[in-house]
């Protein structure tokens, strides 16, 4: 009987085991990606039956001159929320909350929306009560604190900014909240808000009225709307430092310090950053941005400033002399 020959499937045979080798890998890897593509489709109808809002750009600008927060919010997920809360805490080094320094309710935010808030002042909330804010060690920004609405991510929702504590003298500042809402004071008016005299008169070329405004992106609840006029704080002493939340809308700036005028009227907001009228130095907070505050540093015992369009809050005067930022 002849010998039989064996052929033993091997990796060296010429077609069958290595090409079913092959084919079996295929069909491993298509599985796997069957799988994969799977795993999209469930994530994707997940985020399509939520919304996921999150929390973007987060930034305090924190110094002894400005106290604000900026941050843009998105909506990730594939649905428009329903309304929801937006929430800017301050806290101290034990976490402890010192003010909850802004709250609103947004109406919803459709599909991949964004919202931005820009330089939201929270200078108002310096009170000699709370040590001008002295403690805050944190800012802390969240979205749907409460969880009202469910999302995909809720792990996006807050972002903790860390905050340099600032050395702020805050028992002289005017919110102008006590002023008739809409009131139109024509020049030349004497007013007082907080304690604090104010004359309102006429610019140069022409003098309309100073208002009081709201709902404005700058300060908090009413602002000092000034057109075509000059507001003078009535200083019966010296001060070292004025500053003040402001809202450049357009036109011409004029400045008059220590009875100085400097180069009156600047062209626009970036024309006063940096100069000096009548020994007093004036800058803009960050970029000549808007809103921004506007402070002035130096002995000052005259001083006024006039606009076209110009919102102005949270005025804030110092007997002392000043370090900038701490
Ligand atoms: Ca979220
Ligand atoms: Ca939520
Ligand atoms: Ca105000």
């Amino acid at each position: 009987m002849p010998a039989r020959r064996l052929t033993l499937p091997t990796h060296e045979h010429p077609s069958f085991p290595k090409d079913s080798l092959e084919q079996y890998k295929r069909k491993k890897m298509k599985k796997k990606l069957v799988f994969f593509e799977w795993l999209a489709v469930l994530a994707l109808l997940a985020s399509s039956c939520s919304p996921d809002l999150a929390i973007i750009q987060a930034t305090a600008n924190w110094d002894n001159v400005q106290q604000s927060g900026s941050f843009v919010l998105v909506n990730n997920g594939m649905k428009t929320t329903a309304p929801f809360e937006v929430q800017i805490t301050l806290l101290d080094e034990t976490d402890a909350v010192v003010e909850v320094a802004y709250t609103t309710i947004i109406n919803g935010l459709g599909y991949g929306e964004k919202l931005e808030f820009k330089n939201l002042s929270l200078r108002h909330l310096l009170t000699p009560e709370n040590q001008c804010l002295g403690q805050v060690t944190q800012a802390v920004f969240s979205i749907d604190p409460q969880n009202a609405i469910q999302e995909v991510d809720e792990t996006n929702n807050r972002q903790a900014v860390e905050v340099t504590p600032i050395h702020v003298a805050c028992d002289e500042m005017i919110r102008f909240e006590d002023l008739p809402a809409g009131i139109e004071f024509t020049p030349i008016s004497h007013i007082a808000s907080e304690g604090m005299g104010f004359a309102i008169s006429a610019l140069p070329m022409s003098g309309e009225y100073a208002t009081v405004r709201s709902g404005l992106a700058v300060g908090n609840g009413q602002v000092l709307w000034l057109n075509n006029v000059w507001l003078q704080p009535k200083l019966s002493t010296p001060r070292h430092f004025i500053a003040f939340d402001a809202g450049y809308f357009g036109g011409d700036i004029y400045l008059e310090i220590n009875g100085d005028t400097g180069a009156s009227p600047y062209p626009d907001v970036a024309a006063i950053d940096g100069i000096v009228i009548g020994g007093v130095s004036v800058s803009v907070s960050g970029k000549p941005d808007n809103p921004g505050v506007w402070y002035f540093n130096g002995e000052i015992n005259r001083f006024k400033v006039g606009g076209q369009e110009l919102a102005i809050d949270n005025l804030l005067f110092w007997t002392q002399k000043i370090k900038i930022v701490s």
